[in-house]
């Protein structure tokens, strides 16, 4: 086998996919490589039970087959994981994709060569290759991060984290079930188990604002508007903050009267999807006294929904705003807690102190559990970095470079790192985005940066400390407009099973519209701020 190539790439999700089509189509040698053993990336993983999109799904799929587009055809608005694991092996199948992956292949490290300007990754299992070009699509939640409670192991039951469920059927029927975290996939998580649950305990840290999904299946109807629509669907998306079919209302929540606010939020909060969210009044991200009025309202809704005015207030947020953190999307969350084998337990109130073979140790009592659910998140962007040894030039080590947080031209490279393309890389408007959408802007980008260096012979292309460090501050500027950095979230860096990560925002908040202006501006100036011999 040959293990020297053009361009190598790590990650088969929805990123990897689409960059080795790219690159195999315009003649680059590609090849990639996959912890998985199939396509699908965060698809792959995440098999928990509930687990689906929050995006539309005619506003997810790929857009850059019009074949594709036709021939697939999704059954709900919002499908579940089984079925965008199949689109994603669809995809695979139709343009052969798997025959360019290694699967089964976690790779371990990777060593830039200055004297041959060249990439060698090894895996795991000692797998090598070299390659000129190196693409990371290893996708910004990646790394699961289970807490550190003494005991996990002694746990005679079953115990699994979300991202790494099994592939086989878990049943709940009869079980006494614990869910520990309450973000957007412990809702999900939470809704599904308690529909065939013998007894579930929730561990909620933080409540989040979780909004109603508004899921139901896709009518022959939809259907065909559905494909004669696509080219909207996505010019949509494309002038959308977040590239989505949500776009922020240019009302301001403070203009408008109390009346006008409370009817406009009504509509929003039943409507499909994340209107309550991305297509809010303009002023609520950014404005902290339109933020107090929505999110006043939106906690009106959970104390209307939960019936027990104490478990109610259990789940009323209290630390943080209406969309400053990811809005949760849910269908029937909050009725969970109104079913008499549900108890939800504040862990400021009653926290874990260990887990025991039987069960969960808390500060007042042993509760009996059969299986533990760790809805407990991620090492958000920077984990699956972490995780692989990047060494750049003169030595550097990627991990020691971002540990105060990172420096990045566009979240696409990172000085010392040359051609070393960072897909959602930290910084990058994908962070924020209905990812497809932004994927494939980042792939497209990076490719024709591929194309324009291969045209001009050139086979070091590094981002510069300069351009980098007003790349980033950019970044930070952006952020500090909105209100997302008052408080705590994967968006900013924080985990607190993970002491040691300092809180940095890693995402980019400016939309991806401005985004991608930015790139195309930088492309169109021959590149600027990439240095290129
Ligand atoms: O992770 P999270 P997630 N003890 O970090 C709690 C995307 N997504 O997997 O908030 C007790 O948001 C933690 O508590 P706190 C989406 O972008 C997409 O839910 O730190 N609790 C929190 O409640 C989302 O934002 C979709 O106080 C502990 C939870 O665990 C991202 O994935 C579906 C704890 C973690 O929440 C991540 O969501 C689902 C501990 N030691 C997710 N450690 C779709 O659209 C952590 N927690 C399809």
């Amino acid at each position: 086998m040959n293990t020297t190539y053009d361009v190598l790439i790590i990650g088969a999700g929805l990123s990897g996919m689409y960059q080795l089509k790219r690159m195999r189509d315009l003649g680059f040698t590609v090849h990639g490589f996959e912890a998985g053993s199939d396509v699908g990336g965060v698809w792959y993983w995440n098999r928990y039970p509930g687990a689906r999109f929050d995006s539309e799904s005619y506003s997810y799929g790929y857009s850059w087959s019009k074949e594709l587009l036709e021939e697939w055809e999704w059954s709900e608005h919002f499908a579940a994981q089984p079925e965008t694991l199949r689109y994603c092996g669809y995809v695979a199948d139709k343009f052969d994709l798997r025959r360019d992956f290694t699967f089964n292949c976690r790779i371990a490290s990777a060593t830039w060569n200055e004297a041959t300007r060249q990439w060698t990754l090894i895996a795991e299992d000692g797998t090598t290759a070299t390659g000129t070009w190196l693409v990371t699509c290893l996708g910004p939640l990646s790394e699961p991060t289970p807490p550190s409670f003494p005991g996990r192991e002694s746990f005679k039951g079953d115990a699994f984290h979300t991202a790494t469920w099994p592939h086989h059927p878990v049943s709940f029927t009869g079980k006494r079930v614990a869910v520990i975290g309450t973000g957007a996939t412990g809702v999900q998580t939470i809704t599904e188990v308690a529909k065939t649950v013998g007894h579930l305990t929730v561990f909620q840290r933080t409540p989040n604002y979780c909004a109603p999904l508004g899921n139901r299946p896709i009518t022959p109807e939809e259907q065909q508007q559905i494909k004669v629509s696509y080219d909207q669907i996505f010019a949509t998306c494309a002038v959308s903050t977040g590239s989505f079919i949500h776009n922020s209302d240019p009302r301001l929540a403070l203009e408008v009267s109390a009346e006008e606010r409370e009817t406009f939020w009504e509509k929003k909060y039943y409507e499909p999807g994340f209107g309550i969210w991305l297509g809010n009044f303009a002023d609520i991200g950014t404005n902290a006294e339109a933020n107090v009025l929505a999110s006043a309202y939106m906690r009106r809704k959970i104390r209307e929904r939960v019936k027990d005015p104490k478990v109610a207030e259990k789940l009323v947020p209290k630390n943080h705003g209406f969309g400053t953190r990811r809005v949760p999307m849910e269908s029937g969350y909050y009725e969970v807690y109104n079913q008499a084998n549900v108890e939800l337990i504040d862990l400021h109130e009653e926290p874990i102190l260990r887990i025991v073979p039987q069960g969960i140790q808390t500060s007042r009592r042993t509760i009996p559990i059969d299986i533990i659910i760790y809805a407990t998140g991620f090492d958000a962007v920077r984990g699956s970095f972490d995780r692989i040894r990047f060494e750049g030039a003169g030595g550097q080590l990627l991990k020691e470079a971002w540990a105060d947080g990172p420096t990045t031209l566009l979240g696409l490279q990172t000085p010392g790192f040359p051609n070393m393309f960072t897909i959602v890389g930290p910084h990058n408007a994908a962070g924020f985005c209905n990812i497809p959408r932004c994927i494939e802007q980042n792939v497209d980008w990076v490719t024709e940066f591929m194309i324009h260096a291969r045209e001009r012979g050139t086979t070091r292309i590094e981002a510069t400390v300069p351009a980098a460090e007003d790349w980033t501050r950019h970044v930070y500027e952006m952020v500090d407009l909105t209100l997302i950095a008052t408080t705590d979230s994967w968006f900013m860096g924080v985990n607190q099973n993970l002491p040691e990560k300092k809180r940095t925002f890693l995402a980019y908040a400016g939309g991806s519209p401005r985004y991608r202006k930015k790139c195309d501006a930088i492309a169109a100036d021959g590149y600027r701020g990439f240095a290129q011999s």
